[in-house]
């Protein structure tokens, strides 16, 4: 057993300054104290998913992360590491406690995931080692885990066993109080635009300084067809993450950051919005174009025609929302949220169809990080 500080203060000298993740009672003494720790940036995400897509955005704007979570999270959370981190070589130090460890005696629900949590990641190809349970061991840990992330880009795992840190207690700072946020109504409800008409317009108002990411499916593939720019990450997988990903972005840059989201996508990680409200970045934008289908794989419905994604931020704590279904309201909406603090939602119905002659991104997704790790870096 060993105190957290005798991880932590080495981890920070490693380079690894922002935390993200979800709790577990065996990671707790190491929760409380990155909570408690003024010199640590710690941001309790809503899925361990969720938490993995902050930490990659929070890489992209060049910090050292970490992601805590139990094992049931790691659940969660493969579908971004196998389809965020992996292709776009985004690596972050996961620590997953062992619930269910072979011979520990636990409840029945971590039964099976302790038994294949080392198998998942090897099966993940996340290269693990034991958290380290002893003061001595702490350096040579963290030097395995940073030598692998630098040589494969990839995440690197601590599994973590019961009773590795000792607990000290919880010293949590109060939330952040917000003032109610303002609402605009710019609807006029006649025939919407398509996508690409929608995304056009915001290609011409968007400021040169802002980065945007863009949705798994056609939201990026159009956005990318359009024009392709460095700012842009175009999120080929990990449905639902465009908007935690753009949060870890816009924490550690005060560039306007855009997340370009479908309703679909928006749907399926619909606890990011709380995470934003909590977090407050003024810098991030989160535009949902909302068609009422997965248009991408077909066109099937989607459960959002009676979704008010504008009225869901505001109660999240999102500073302004908008509604729009005609490019003149999207474009009055977009002028105002690059001219005023946010975090800003506009949900902007579109009609279904897709641009001709569309394009899929050429440029590889680890290009696309770091062209977009390094936009981000300029001039910060
Ligand atoms: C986790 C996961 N589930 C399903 C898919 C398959 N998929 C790719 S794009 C897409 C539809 C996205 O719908 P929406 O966000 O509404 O955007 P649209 O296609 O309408 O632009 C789906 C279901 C996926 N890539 N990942």
């Amino acid at each position: 057993m060993i105190p957290a500080d005798a991880f932590l203060e080495p981890a920070s000298q490693a380079g690894f300054d922002f935390y993200s993740g979800v709790p577990c009672s065996f990671l707790t003494p190491i929760i409380d104290r990155v909570i408690g720790d003024p010199r640590l940036a710690y941001v309790a995400a809503a899925s361990e998913g969720e938490a993995v897509a902050i930490a990659a955005g929070s890489w992209l704007a060049g910090r050292g992360t970490v992601v805590m979570c139990q094992n049931s999270g790691l659940g969660n959370a493969v579908n971004p590491l196998t389809s965020l981190n992996y292709p776009f070589r985004i690596p972050t130090l996961l620590i997953v406690t062992w619930r269910g460890a072979p011979g520990l005696g636990d409840e029945p629900q971590h039964e099976l995931m302790g038994a294949i949590t080392t198998g998942l990641l090897d099966v993940m190809r996340v290269a693990h080692r034991p958290f380290p349970v002893t003061e001595r061991d702490v350096d040579a840990a963290l030097a395995e885990a940073v030598a692998e992330m630098a040589r494969d880009g990839l995440p690197f795992a601590f599994v973590m066993e019961k009773g590795a840190v000792r607990d000290e207690g919880l010293v949590a700072a109060d939330p952040p109080e917000r003032a109610t946020g303002s609402f605009t109504d710019l609807r006029l409800r006649n025939a919407a635009p398509g996508r690409a008409a929608a995304l056009e317009r915001f290609l011409s108002v968007v400021p040169e300084d802002a980065c945007a990411i863009a949705a798994t499916g056609y939201c990026g593939r159009e956005l990318f067809t359009l024009a392709d720019r460095a700012q842009h990450l175009y999120q080929v997988g990990s449905m639902g993450c465009a908007a935690a990903t753009a949060l870890g972005v816009a924490l550690h840059t005060q560039r306007p950051v855009v997340a370009i989201d479908g309703d679909g996508a928006a749907l399926m990680k619909l606890g990011t919005m709380a995470t934003v409200g909590h977090c407050g970045p003024s810098n991030l934008i989160h535009l949902i174009l909302d068609n009422g289908a997965y248009e991408s794989t077909g066109g099937q419905p989607t459960p959002s025609a009676n979704v008010d994604f504008a009225a869901i931020a505001s109660a999240c704590g999102y500073a302004h929302t908008f509604a729009c279904d005609h490019l003149d309201g999207f474009e009055a909406a977009l002028r105002c949220t690059f001219a005023r603090s946010g975090p800003h939602l506009v949900h902007m119905r579109i009609a279904p169809g897709v641009m001709a002659n569309l394009g899929r991104p050429s440029v590889k997704p680890a290009d696309v990080a770091r062209r977009f790790k390094d936009f981000v870096r300029s001039g910060a």
